[in-house]
């Protein structure tokens, strides 16, 4: 028996529900359009499936403006259909995730309707109210994520309340007792429903300075980047008291066998650790965005490798993250063919994988024009950049009209290539992006070096002989007898390099280019332009 848990030996497949299949021909992906395509998840090779938020919402931030946490809404279908595709799923060995927003509820919450509606309402300390500042101003200068101050006033009662995210997403009181009750009931909800893990939602905005500060202006601070980056974020994230609320709902999922949770925190890698918790307590997989940050050049990938690699406390899982819903995606970032390079570094790093749906296609970030525009950021901001629309366009399942996503027009549009990048066309091609990621996946599920092993960076060393070319990243994988090697060319030239002794007499599993192979020469290897491979170790 395995002594890892399927959480750490699988691969996690992001499903943006709204854009994955639409099965009622509203031009809205549902839950019953996620199961019927189950059997390509299965046949892709993935092993678990995280989806965005399925709960009933207004849909100002689709989704992640909750109106009830147990239960789903009418547009992805309902707790009979979420039964049925949780059912299915477990029926094909497939994992099932589902988000969890701590952070705060839609206005149109219950509790927030009530909250609102008089200072002595039972739930008025659910959320986080304040009075004005002089001059009736706010109370400081905090700001949200999705532009302007983060408070809004609140005639009826005369205060201000906060919201790390839009308006219509009012910050929940992580220091009121019933409320954070009540927030961990909802985790028992679903795992009393069989989910077998939650992606936690901007975990490191949960709590805020109780002292309301105002957060100190960021230096560093260059016009055209986001307004909130303006400020450091001192008193509004990574709070030290987060990590008791994590604890709690840790504790909960701890009474359930074999359930996961994973962490939303954008972070520097010191600081993302901690949300592993004292004695790995707290988060199970802290989400690992530095491969989404990381400009991609080889030297500074292997030091954020080795970085990260070295400050995991002893025996947290690491897991790596490409592309999600809230950024460019993979294949826009660094291209069409470099993208082939970043499947192959995502599926034989050291820990977990999260692939985004739609980068398995190769999908690209889709032009939005101005009249198209869905996204309230984009709408808050428009012009900077900041519109996440590009990257939730419909899933490329056929070359048929809308993709084969939906009988209706999509609520996004689809990418004007759809007719080559499609699930149907590039199973049918041996050489596309979907069938490099299955083969990957194949291998990496063959091979505990890729699912379980350790990872020795290859770095030019004179005492082994290695000779490494800048614009290479290389690494070898062990676990017992299976050792296997990972070579990267990150740049458009081929690259010739020498390997250490001990790797003499490679054999070659996969190259990321169709066809052709590298140039096997003993000691020396040449990599084409754009070549990853991945080597069986003599
Ligand atoms: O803190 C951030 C970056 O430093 C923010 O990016 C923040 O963590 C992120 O925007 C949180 O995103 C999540 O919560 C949002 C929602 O709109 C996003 O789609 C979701 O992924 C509010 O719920």
């Amino acid at each position: 028996m395995s002594k890892h848990a399927w959480w750490q030996e699988g691969t996690i497949y992001q499903i943006y529900p709204r854009s994955f299949m639409d099965s009622d021909g509203d031009g809205i992906g549902d839950l019953e359009g996620v199961r019927s395509r189950l059997d390509h998840l299965v046949w892709l090779g993935v092993d678990a499936i995280w989806l965005s938020p399925i709960y009933p919402s207004p849909m100002t931030d689709f989704g992640y403006d909750v109106a009830d946490f147990c239960a789903v809404d009418p547009r992805f279908g309902t707790l009979a259909s979420f039964d049925a595709l949780v059912r299915d799923a477990h029926a094909r060995g497939l994992k099932v995730i589902l988000d969890y927003v701590p952070n705060h509820t839609s206005d149109q919450h219950p509790w927030f309707r009530e909250a609102r509606s008089a200072r002595d309402s039972p739930k008025r300390d659910f959320y986080l109210w304040r009075d004005p500042g002089p001059g009736g101003r706010p109370p400081n200068n905090w700001l949200s994520e999705f532009g302007g101050s983060a408070w809004e006033w609140e005639p009826v009662t005369a205060q201000f309340y906060c919201h790390s995210f839009l308006k219509t997403q009012p910050d929940l009181n992580w220091r009121n007792p019933t409320l954070r009750a009540a927030m961990l009931e909802v985790l028992r909800f679903w795992l009393e429903r069989g989910v077998d893990g939650f992606r936690v939602d901007a975990i490191h905005h949960l709590i805020k300075d109780d002292q309301y500060r105002s957060n100190p202006v960021n230096p560093d601070y260059r016009p055209g980047q986001p307004p909130k980056r303006s400020l450091v974020r001192l008193y509004t994230t990574d709070r030290p008291e987060v990590h008791e609320a994590i604890g709690l709902m840790r504790g909960v999922l701890d009474a359930y066998p074999d359930r996961v949770l994973i962490g939303e925190a954008y972070l520097p890698i010191e600081r993302l650790v901690r949300y592993y918790g004292v004695e790995l307590a707290g988060i199970h997989l802290p989400f690992n965005f530095h491969l989404i940050h990381s400009r991609w050049e080889a030297a500074l990938v292997a030091d954020m490798v080795r970085r990260y690699e070295q400050a995991l406390p002893p025996g947290a899982w690491p897991n790596w993250v490409l592309g999600n819903h809230d950024r460019s995606r993979i294949a826009t970032r660094v291209g069409p063919r470099q993208a082939r390079v970043a499947a192959m570094l995502l599926l034989t790093l050291r820990g977990t994988p999260t692939l985004y749906y739609g980068d398995e296609l190769g999908m690209r970030d889709v032009p939005i024009a101005p009249a198209q525009v869905q996204d309230p950021w984009e709408k808050n901001e428009p012009g900077l950049g900041l519109g996440r629309d590009p990257e939730r366009t419909p899933m490329q399942w056929a070359p048929t009209p809308n993709a084969g996503f939906s009988n209706a027009t999509p609520w996004l549009p689809v990418a004007a290539d759809f007719g080559v990048a499609n699930v149907e066309a590039e199973t049918a091609d041996p050489a596309s992006m979907l069938n490099l990621y299955r083969t990957l996946l194949a291998i990496r599920r063959h091979h505990p070096a890729l699912a379980v092993g350790s990872l020795v960076p290859l770095d030019t060393d004179a005492d082994t002989g290695t000779d490494l070319p800048p614009g290479v990243l290389a690494y070898e994988r062990k676990q017992g007898v299976d050792r296997l090697v990972v070579l990267l060319n990150l740049t458009s030239d081929p690259r010739r390099l020498v390997l250490p002794a001990h790797l003499v007499g490679a054999t070659i599993l996969l190259s990321t280019l169709p066809g052709a192979g590298p140039d096997l020469g003993g000691a020396t290897v040449t990599l084409g332009a754009d070549e990853g491979v991945l080597m069986a170790a003599p």
